[in-house]
């Protein structure tokens, strides 16, 4: 018992449900309930996985090497750990299953998408009306972006809701990625008003790849596929007493709506961007209204 060693008949049964329960077993009672029940599930479907495909140690090797290597390519502002989960639609299937529960039970509110690895935790704050672009590409298009935030289910206005947002500049890099634009360009903080109103100039987003020279990408070009991701603008909105939504909203105009290489398209998030007259900013606007759910 608890040995791995085979009988001296020369037969190899092979480490069977036997083996993988004893592997589950071995956790302590004392182990946080939440943890134990997560740990024995991926340990199951982690022998199953490696039985089902014959997994060999080169292979398995070979999968810890990537592993390795994105560890090594993080840092703060790159998070290859992630970005490998994106690409297998890990962080979206997430997602659903975080929001599932909300959408079940009647007036969800805006609908989700993924965080993705760009978000910054020091936004700084900007007025009302500002803009996030600090320094406009030669290519850029200024759009306005507007809309009002409501309670879900009064459709009540939520005041000094913050409305934070994030996106890629036109040579498809995030600030953080990209030592020519200034920082936290591209991104903001606004604070709706009396009439839970918010309004931002931005750039009308454009598709770009996703960071394709490590492992991520490595997977990507393994399986034929791009790296590219639909035009989209990152928005994280939250209010006392609502559930916070952190989503994107993708410009109906752009190509790889069909084929986003992170899985996060969801109809309920696809935005129309149109003429803007009378405002020499902005040639563009996109009216965007969010919608809470309460607590
Ligand atoms: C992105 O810009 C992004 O939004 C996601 C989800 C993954 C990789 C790059
Ligand atoms: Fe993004």
């Amino acid at each position: 018992m608890g040995s791995l060693q085979n009988g001296g008949d020369g037969q190899h049964e092979g480490l069977g449900q036997d083996f993988t329960k004893r592997v589950i077993a071995s956790m302590s009672d004392e182990t946080n309930p939440r943890l134990r029940q997560v740990l024995a599930s991926l340990i199951q479907h982690v022998h199953d996985f490696a039985r089902e495909v014959d997994l060999t140690t080169d292979e398995w090797l070979a999968g810890v090497q990537m592993i390795n290597w994105a560890g090594q390519m993080s840092d703060d502002r790159r998070n290859e750990g992630q970005l490998l989960c994106d690409v297998i639609g890990l962080e979206s299937l997430v997602d659903d299953i975080t929001n599932r529960v909300a959408v079940k039970n009647g007036n969800p509110g805006t609908a989700t998408a993924i965080l993705g690895p760009f978000w910054r935790a020091d936004t700084p704050t900007r007025d009302n009306g500002g803009s996030i672009v600090l320094e406009c590409p030669d290519d850029g298009e200024v759009a306005f972006m507007y809309g009002q935030v409501t309670d879900s289910n009064t459709g009540e206005p939520v005041a000094k809701a913050s409305v934070d947002v994030w996106q890629a500049s036109t040579n498809g890099l995030y600030e953080q990625q990209d030592a020519d634009q200034p920082e936290h360009n591209l991104r903001g903080k606004f604070f709706t008003d009396d009439e839970g109103r918010y309004g931002f100039y931005c750039l009308r987003p454009t598709p770009y790849p996703v960071p394709d020279d490590g492992p991520a990408g490595k997977l990507l070009s393994l399986l034929h596929r791009h790296p590219y991701r639909p035009a989209h603008i990152h928005l994280i909105v939250q209010s006392q007493g609502f559930k916070p939504v952190t989503t994107q909203i993708f410009d109906e105009k752009s190509k790889y709506l069909d084929d986003d290489s992170v899985f996060a398209v969801k109809d309920a998030l696809t935005v129309s961007f149109t003429e803007r007259t009378g405002d020499a900013k902005a040639g563009l606007e996109l009216q965007y209204n969010i919608q809470l759910a309460p607590l």
